[in-house]
């Protein structure tokens, strides 16, 4: 078949992963030398044998845990440029990357090393590989609303170096609600707004973003299916949900990728796509979440085409950018 060949060539873009979590455990080492930080873990492979989750918490533990060896601003350029470098490999033409600035402004590190890491990577991919990349502040959501507000007016100075804001973290027991305050201000100042909703949180936290948080984009999404009326909310507005398989089969979230319901999603006319969500700790870049779906589902090309098109549509951006790839 040629299919394997197809999904690694199509040109694709990648609306949902978190910069934080391309840091493979190699990298990881390499910075905690470099910076003198100290690891709770022997090894590469010590680290890596930690990777068995049993639900979304107890992946956030070791993955913030992994995000304290980036401390100076190469460092998250070079965290960024390896992400860029495995993107382009699997012909992402474009990606619209989150990072989680609390995560290091809350160790002591500044907002301008985080931004500016990253930007100065997205720029020089752009340059060097032609690839589009751009970037989302992304808050988290087991902190307080006050704690977004105020990083939010420490980001505003580097407003031109990210397009969005998004919500991420432990969903269940943070209701999009707790950001309504935030994600108005965001609206305000012409931010493109995407959260996490329905990962492992109950349909009533889509409704949430969509009504109270006013967002584009729906971030996993694949709960909606538990509520008819939203399913049918989501194909009339053609709410994009960017849907990360391999993540949700690594956090429990599905049994067996066999049983993924993308491909129901897919066939009910809503505008899912694939992505790679934390790619260093389940598994796989965005072609390997294609190739693994695509492996136990059985779709076939025609699948393959509309998900790569609404990836690149549902994408924040430019419409001329747009015009050279669909
Ligand atoms: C995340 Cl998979 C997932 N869900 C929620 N927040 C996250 N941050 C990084 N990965
Ligand atoms: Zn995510």
């Amino acid at each position: 078949s040629r299919l394997p060949e197809l999904l690694r060539a199509m040109p694709k873009a990648e609306l949902h992963m978190h910069i934080e979590g391309s840091l493979e455990p190699e990298l990881i080492f390499a910075l905690a030398q470099r910076n003198q930080v100290e690891l709770p873990y022997d090894s590469v492979e010590a680290l890596r044998a930690a990777y068995a989750f049993t639900d979304l918490q107890s992946f956030l533990d070791i993955y913030y845990a992994g995000a304290s060896v980036l401390l100076y601003e190469q460092d998250f350029y070079d965290m960024a440029r390896a992400y860029l470098n495995r993107a382009a490999a699997d012909n992402v033409v474009h990606t619209e990357i989150f990072f989680d600035p609390q995560t290091h402004t809350a160790r002591g590190v500044g907002m301008e090393t985080v931004i500016n890491g990253l930007y100065r990577a997205c720029r020089d991919a752009q340059i060097s590989q032609g690839i589009s990349a751009t970037l989302i502040l992304s808050f988290l959501r087991h902190l307080s609303e006050e704690d977004a507000l105020a990083t939010l007016e420490e980001a505003l100075p580097l407003r031109d170096r990210f397009i969005g804001v998004g919500l991420d973290s432990s969903e269940v027991g943070n209701p999009p609600e707790k950001f309504a305050r935030v994600f108005a201000r965001c609206k305000e100042l012409g931010l493109h707004l995407v959260a996490h909703a329905g990962e492992e949180g109950p349909p009533a936290y889509i409704w949430g973003a969509l009504d109270t948080l006013k967002v584009a984009r729906i971030d996993h999404g694949v709960q909606s299916e538990k509520d008819e009326l939203l399913m049918q909310r989501l194909v009339r507005e053609q709410v994009p949900l960017t849907v990360c398989p391999l993540s949700n089969l690594k956090l429990c979230v599905v049994d067996d990728l066999a049983d993924h319901n993308l491909p129901r999603l897919l066939e009910a006319g809503l505008k899912v796509m694939i992505n790679s969500d934390d790619p260093a700790y389940f598994g796989g870049y965005v072609n390997e979440n294609y190739t693994q779906l695509f492996a136990a589902t059985g779709m076939g090309a025609d699948q393959a085409y509309q998900l790569a098109r609404n990836s690149l549509e549902a994408s924040f951006a430019s419409d001329a950018q747009k015009a050279d790839w669909i």
